[in-house]
């Protein structure tokens, strides 16, 4: 196939000169307006780009559907993954077809104005299975979708003012006709692109290199630094190990630059979207390995996507890509020859050695070695300041129960304890506290618990991303918004659940507030275990019951508990 500079076709960028960008923002004054979320406004800034050519907007109803069900937009062109805007009901309801609304920056900037084609409600069940082949929650996109979106899609038109500003590593973000500029100056004829969101390690340079080779092409390493699995290890870092390896490429064939796309993290659909991404920002061939954009194993322990399957969609879909795709084996090192390999091309009877991500992290928390077969020193040594030993991490402990089941008291227990031990500071997110502060206007509607959970959410993430303690006693009684706040925290450190078991029975007879009382007699609506519902954990770190032991018992459980996981020294 004959490739050319630049690739990918027309670009669709649909931000508007300075004049009419000023004239918009006038405009927008007067219009209804969307605060975005992140992951909205990381599809705005692809959209404003280009990035997503052809797509113009946010997908109106026919696109959707098209695109659910057969991967293509509703006229033919091959389109993997729905590119939508989900909005609250009330926010809907005050629209119409043809209205106009301005989107914005999380930090309040108008970005774009949305010209409102289509509104529906999506079957999101349905969109999970289409889309992600699954409607297992245990899948961190479909998670996302069935919990996080709000009911009720808006399509149509985008005129964008400006693109989201960027403040962290600007030098290395590129528009894709930027990057194509950037190809075409240093007369890059053919471009390789790689698509990562975790650190780069040899096995990577050596996949790399080869794919360069093979295709004999320049390398674009173009990681993703939006939103990526839930866990990853954050995109300062990354970029940091990108640098560093970046020193073992050669320079004139070499281009670092950072792709703030939302991942959904749909296996061989993603993979293939991936791929047009690529193409728009101008690069010829597309690496696709074993297990690309993939979310690991489901609840039962067996993989979402099966090995490869990336790769043969789309090798399917070659001839109508103008990007190549190069497929890659999994690499693995042979000890005699001193060498990477791809797996099927290893010696028969070789020694072959590799090291999952598992195993790296468990080495890196625990302080151990890790061979110089694997990695660089100074990706080592920055996953070392990232991953440091879990004496010295942050972490959260989050008990739930009912009202009167003791999470306050055994809460203070541990947090006296862990005072004694000192090392790390400690804050206490009492239920009863936090409602006086944080949530003093939130009442026991599900909206109003669910917000008031992640209000204690973001503040312990804040504190264990610091590195400190945060023990929350809520009664958070939703599985689904203990499981989000879960997720929020785990980026930064250990999230422990503690469920604090004590019966009904036993909490309404203490009725230490008098409130079971008052719930019995309909004095006061919505009282979780009388007439608001509590999901049980199901697979809390540790179980306490007060009606079974003291606070005292409760506490030192808890503390043999991050003793054994390493997470104090001494109990
Ligand atoms: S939630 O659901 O997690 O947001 O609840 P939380 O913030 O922990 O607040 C629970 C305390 O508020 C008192 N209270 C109620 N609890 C449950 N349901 C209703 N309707 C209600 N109204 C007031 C109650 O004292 C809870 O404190 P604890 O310490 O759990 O007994």
């Amino acid at each position: 196939m004959k490739l050319t500079p630049p690739h990918g076709g027309l670009l669709q960028e649909l931000v508007r000169d300075a004049a009419q960008g000023e004239q918009l923002k006038q405009e927008a004054i007067y219009l209804p307006s969307w605060d975005l979320s992140w992951r909205q406004l990381w599809d705005l800034e692809l959209l404003l780009n280009g990035a997503f050519s052809p797509l113009a907007g946010f997908m109106g109803q026919a696109d959707y559907d098209s695109v659910c069900q057969g991967m293509r937009l509703s006229d033919g062109t091959l389109w993997p993954i729905p590119i939508t805007l989900d909005v609250g009901e009330e926010f809907a309801s005050s629209l119409s077809q043809g209205d106009r609304v301005a989107l914005r920056h999380p930090e309040g900037m108008v970005l774009a104005i949305l010209t409102v084609s289509d509104i529906w409600r999506p079957e999101l069940a349905q969109e999970a299975e289409q889309v992600y082949g699954t409607s297992d929650q245990s899948h961190p996109g479909v998670f996302g979708l069935l919990q996080q979106s709000r009911p009720v899609y808006l399509g149509g038109r985008l005129e964008g003012i400006e693109l989201p500003p960027h403040h962290t590593y600007p030098q290395l973000r590129h528009t894709p006709a930027e990057l194509r500029r950037l190809f075409s100056k240093r007369g890059w004829g053919r471009v390789v692109a790689f698509q990562t969101r975790n650190p780069m390690h040899r096995a990577h340079l050596e996949l790399t290199r080869r794919a360069a080779a093979q295709a004999e092409a320049n390398l674009l390493l173009h990681p993703v630094v939006g939103r990526t699995k839930p866990g990853d290890v954050d995109y300062f870092a990354r970029v940091r190990c990108y640098q560093a390896v970046l020193q073992h490429y050669p320079q004139q064939t070499t281009l670092l630059s950072l792709l703030p796309l939302a991942m959904r993290l749909a296996g061989p659909r993603e993979a293939l979207w991936h791929a047009i991404i690529r193409q728009n920002y101008g690069c010829s061939h597309f690496i696709v390995g074993r297990d690309h954009a993939s979310p690991g194993k489901d609840g039962n322990g067996q993989p979402f996507y099966p090995p490869y399957v990336a790769q043969e969609l789309l090798q399917a879909h070659q001839s109508e890509l103008a990007i190549v795709l190069v497929a890659f084996e999994e690499m693995v090192y042979a000890e005699e020859r001193g060498q990477y390999l791809p797996r099927s091309q290893a010696p028969a009877g070789a020694r072959l050695l590799s090291l999952s991500g598992t195993e790296l992290r468990r080495r890196l928390r625990a302080g151990l070695d890790v061979p110089a077969w694997f990695s660089y020193p100074e990706v080592i040594a920055e996953l070392r300041r990232s991953y440091p030993p879990r004496a010295r991490q942050g972490f959260t402990v989050f008990f739930t129960g009912l009202s009167g089941a003791g999470k306050s008291t055994v809460a203070q227990v541990l947090m006296a304890k862990l005072m004694e031990l000192g090392g790390r500071p400690v804050t206490l997110l009492d239920g009863d506290i936090v409602r006086k502060h944080l949530s003093s206007e939130l009442g026991f509607s599900k909206h109003d618990r669910d917000l008031n959970i992640r209000r204690i959410g973001f503040v312990a993430s804040e504190i264990t991303k610091n590195r400190g303690v945060a023990i929350c006693a809520p009664i958070a009684p939703y599985r689904a918004t203990r499981r989000e706040v879960r997720q929020m925290i785990a980026q930064y450190g250990p999230f422990i659940e503690v469920y604090v078991a004590t019966p009904l029975e036993v909490c309404e007879a203490r009725d230490r507030k008098g409130l079971y009382a008052k719930a019995r007699a309909g004095l006061i609506k919505e009282f979780t275990g009388i007439d608001d519902p509590y999901q049980v954990p199901e697979k809390p770190e540790v179980t306490v019951d007060s009606s079974q032991m003291s606070s005292e018992e409760a506490a030192h459980r808890i503390l043999l508990y991050l003793e054994r996981e390493g997470l104090i020294n001494s109990a």
